[in-house]
C-alpha cells in the first residue's frame, strides 16, 4: 500500500505534528537557518524514515496475515497447544464476520477502516479464539482414545457422504440387468369362479384409487367418509404416500392408464427437497420400495432416479455413534433423533431392522457401495451383542450400541426385523449365511419363549417382558404365520414340515381373530388371558384399520399349500370389507369391530392399496404371476426382485 495512502490518517486537526510540520515545510520554503533547522531534503528524508516506522508498526497490528497469533501469545500468554485447530481457523469471510459480529455484540457502529474498532474486533475475536480451543482441549481431554477416534470416523463419514449426495442422481446411473425379471405380467386365471373374485377385486382398487384421485390427489392419503385428505407425520411434508405405494398393485392388475398418471405424478411432483422430518422406516418401506418395485416392473428410469435420491437424503439418519440409525430424520439439514418415548432414546428392532433390503437394492441399482455397507454395520453390530435367551430387545441405544429395555415382540416394534432375516436370505439367492442362521437362531428362541397354545388349541406369539409373557397377540404378529411358512423349505434338521404346521396354525389363530368379531375383520390385538382366546378385551384394542397381515399370512399359505381353507377365509375378509369398510368415497378403518354399526375412523391407509388387496388379487391369481423364487415382497408388500447370483451384486461407480 502507498505510503500516501496511510498519511490521512496521522493528521492533526491543529496543524501541528507531523502534519503540520509536514505542511508549514513543505508550504514555507527555507524559513529557519539555525543549527536546529533542518534543510529541505533533509526533513523530506526523515519525514520518509518515520513514515516508513509507523508503517511498519501498524502493518504488524492490522496487516500481517496471522498477527492475531503474535498477539495473543503477548497479551494472553496461550500456549501454542491451545490454539483452534487449523481446519476451524476462520477463513477471511468468517474473520470479517465474526468481527462484524463482535460489534454488533457490543452495540457499537464501528466504521470500517476506523482503527479503534478494528483493534477491538481483533482483541475480541483472539479471545474468542481462545476460549474456544480452551473448551475443546477440555472436552478431548475428557475422552476416551476410542471416542476421539469415533469422532474423527464420523466427521470423515460425513464429508464422504455430503460429496456423495452431490454425486449421485446427478450422474449417469449403472446399467441394471432386467432380464431375469418373470411372471410380471400374467394370463387370467382358467377358473371362471375364481377370475370373477379376481375382476371383484381390481374393482376395489378401482374404487380405492378413484376416490383418492377425485378427493386426495397429491396428498398422502384419502379421508373416505370426510372426502378431503389425510396426511400423517410420519412422511413430514413429502407427498404422494398413496400414489408411490399403488404403484406396483395398478402394474400387477394392469391398470395402465392409472399407472401411467401415478408415474406422471412421480415424475413432476414427487418432491424430497424439503425441510421435512421424517420417519425413516416409513418413508423407507414405502416410498424408497414402491420406487423401486416399480422401476423393476416397468422399466422406467425415473423410478429408480427418484429411489436412489430417497436413498441418498436418508444416510444422515446413520450418523450415529454405533451406526445404528436414528428413527427420525430431517432431511433437509440431516438432523436425526429417536421417539421420546422409546426407552431412553431407543432406537427401534423393527424400524432399523427393516432397511436391509430396499439398501441392498439401492447399491445395486445406483452402483454405490455405500447403502449396503450401512445396512451390513446394523447386521454385524446385532449379531456381535449378546442377546438374552437368544431373543432380540425391540430397543438399542444407538450411542453405546447396547440393549435398552429388554421388551420382545414379534409384532409391533420387532416384527419386520425377523422377516427381513429370512428375506435377505432369499434375496440374496440364498448365498446370505449369516441372515440365515440369525434368522432360524431367533425363531428358535422365539418358540422356546414366546409361542404358546391356549387351553382350546390355539397356536399364538405372546409377547416378552424382562421374562414375563404377556399373552397378548398383536394383527400386526399375525405376518408370522406366512413368514414361518416361507422360510420352512430350508430349516435345518429337518424341520421343514414343523414349520410350515407352525404356519397354518397362526394363520388359524389370525382367522379365528376375525371370526370372532361381528364384522369378520380382526382387532388391533387380541388376547388369551382372563377366560379369553383370540379376543380383544380392552377397548383401545378394538379397531381394524384396514390392515393387511392376516391375508398377507393367507396367501403365503396358499401358495405354499394350495389348501382351499387359505382362499375360502380371504373371501370372507373381502366380503367383511366390502360390507364394512366401503363408504361411497373409499375404503375406511372401524374404530370397534366388535360393534354392530359401523364407527368409522375416516382414513384410507396407504398400505391398503399397497399390501391388503394386493395380497388378496394374488390370492386368486395362478401362481405364475410373482412366483416367490424370483420375487421377495418388502413388508410393504413391494416387489424386489431376488438378486441371482450370476448378477455382479455392487459395481462402484468410480472405479
Ligand atoms: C405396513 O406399513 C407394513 O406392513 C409394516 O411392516 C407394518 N404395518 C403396516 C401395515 O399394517
Amino acid at each position: 500500500m502507498p505510503v500516501g495512502g496511510l498519511l490521512p490518517l496521522f493528521s492533526s486537526p491543529a496543524g501541528s505534528g507531523l502534519g503540520g510540520g509536514l505542511g508549514t515545510g513543505l508550504g514555507g520554503g527555507r524559513k529557519g537557518s539555525g543549527p536546529a533547522a533542518f534543510r529541505l531534503t533533509e526533513k523530506f528524508v526523515l519525514l520518509l524514515v518515520f513514515s516508513a516506522f509507523i508503517t511498519l508498526c501498524f502493518g504488524a497490528i492490522f496487516f500481517l496475515p496471522d498477527s492475531s497469533k503474535l498477539l495473543s501469545g503477548v497479551l494472553f500468554h496461550s500456549s501454542p497447544a491451545l490454539q483452534p485447530p487449523a481446519d476451524r481457523k476462520p477463513g477471511p469471510g468468517a474473520r470479517a464476520e465474526d468481527a462484524a459480529d463482535g460489534r454488533a455484540r457490543r452495540g457499537e457502529e464501528g466504521a470500517p477502516g476506523d482503527p479503534a474498532a478494528a483493534l477491538e474486533d481483533n482483541l475480541a475475536r483472539i479471545r474468542e479464539n481462545h476460549e474456544r480451543a480452551l473448551r475443546e482441549a477440555k472436552e478431548t481431554l475428557q475422552k476416551l482414545p476410542e471416542e476421539i477416534q469415533r469422532d474423527i470416523l464420523m466427521e470423515k463419514e460425513k464429508v464422504a457422504q455430503d460429496q456423495l449426495s452431490n454425486r449421485v442422481g446427478f450422474k449417469m446411473l449403472p446399467p441394471v440387468d432386467l432380464a431375469p425379471l418373470v411372471g410380471a405380467i400374467d394370463r387370467e386365471p382358467a377358473d371362471a369362479a375364481i377370475r370373477e373374485k379376481r375382476e371383484k377385486i381390481k374393482e376395489m382398487m378401482k374404487h380405492a384409487w378413484n376416490n383418492y384421485k377425485r378427493y386426495a390427489w397429491g396428498k398422502n392419503e384419502l379421508k373416505p367418509v370426510s372426502k378431503g385428505s389425510h396426511s400423517s407425520s410420519l412422511f413430514g411434508n413429502i407427498q404422494g404416500a398413496t400414489i408411490v405405494d399403488a404403484l406396483d398393485t395398478l402394474f400387477i392388475m394392469k391398470m395402465k392408464d392409472e399407472f401411467e398418471e401415478a408415474k406422471a405424478w412421480v415424475d413432476e411432483n414427487l418432491n424430497f427437497n424439503m425441510n421435512a422430518e421424517v420417519s425413516v422406516f416409513e418413508v423407507n418401506i414405502r416410498f424408497v420400495g414402491g420406487l423401486i418395485s416399480a422401476y423393476y416392473l416397468s422399466g422406467e428410469e425415473i423410478f429408480r432416479k427418484k429411489a436412489v435420491e430417497l436413498g441418498v437424503k436418508l444416510l444422515p439418519a446413520f450418523h450415529t455413534p454405533s451406526g445404528i440409525p436414528w428413527a427420525l430424520l430431517n432431511i433437509k439439514s440431516g438432523i436425526g433423533r429417536n421417539w421420546p418415548w422409546a426407552s431412553g432414546g431407543s432406537s427401534i428392532l423393527a424400524e432399523f431392522g427393516t432397511l436391509h433390503l430396499e439398501f441392498i437394492h439401492l447399491s445395486y441399482l445406483s452402483g454405490n457401495p455405500i447403502f449396503a455397507d450401512k445396512v451390513m454395520n446394523i447386521r454385524t453390530v446385532l449379531n456381535n451383542l449378546e442377546k438374552p435367551q437368544g431373543l432380540y430387545p425391540n430397543y438399542l441405544n444407538p450411542n453405546s450400541g447396547q440393549w435398552a429395555q429388554y421388551h420382545v415382540s414379534v409384532g409391533g416394534l420387532g416384527d419386520s426385523f425377523y422377516e427381513y432375516l429370512l428375506k435377505a436370505w432369499l434375496m440374496s439367492d440364498k448365498t446370505d449365511l449369516q441372515a440365515k442362521k440369525m434368522y432360524f437362531d431367533a425363531i428358535k428362541a422365539i418358540e422356546t419363549h414366546l409361542i404358546r397354545k391356549s387351553r382350546n388349541g390355539l397356536t399364538y406369539i405372546a409377547e416378552w417382558k424382562g421374562g414375563l409373557l404377556e399373552h397378548k397377540m398383536g394383527h400386526l404378529t399375525c405376518f408370522a404365520g406366512g413368514m414361518f411358512a416361507l422360510g420352512a423349505d430350508d430349516a435345518p434338521e429337518g424341520l421343514t414340515q414343523h414349520y410350515l404346521q407352525l404356519g397354518a396354525e397362526i394363520a388359524r389363530t389370525c382367522h379365528e381373530s376375525y371370526n370372532r368379531t361381528f364384522v369378520k375383520l380382526g382387532p388391533e390385538a387380541f388376547r388369551f388371558d382372563g377366560g379369553v382366546e383370540a379376543i380383544a378385551t380392552r377397548q383401545n384394542e378394538k379397531y381394524y384399520i384396514l390392515r393387511p397381515e392376516v391375508v398377507e399370512t393367507y396367501m403365503y399359505m396358499w401358495r405354499l399349500t394350495h389348501d382351499p381353507k387359505y382362499r375360502k377365509w380371504a373371501w370372507e375378509a373381502v366380503e367383511a370389507l366390502e360390507k364394512h369398510c366401503r363408504v361411497k368415497g373409499g375404503y375406511s378403518g372401524l374404530r370397534d369391530v366388535y360393534f354392530h354399526k359401523e364407527s368409522y375412523d375416516d382414513v384410507q391407509q396407504s398400505f391398503f392399496l399397497a399390501e391388503t388387496l394386493k395380497y388378496l388379487y394374488l390370492i386368486f391369481s395362478d401362481d405364475d404371476l410373482l412366483p416367490l423364487e424370483h420375487w421377495i415382497f418388502n413388508t410393504e408388500a413391494h416387489l424386489l426382485p431376488v438378486l441371482s447370483r450370476n448378477i455382479k451384486k455392487v459395481e462402484v461407480n468410480e472405479k
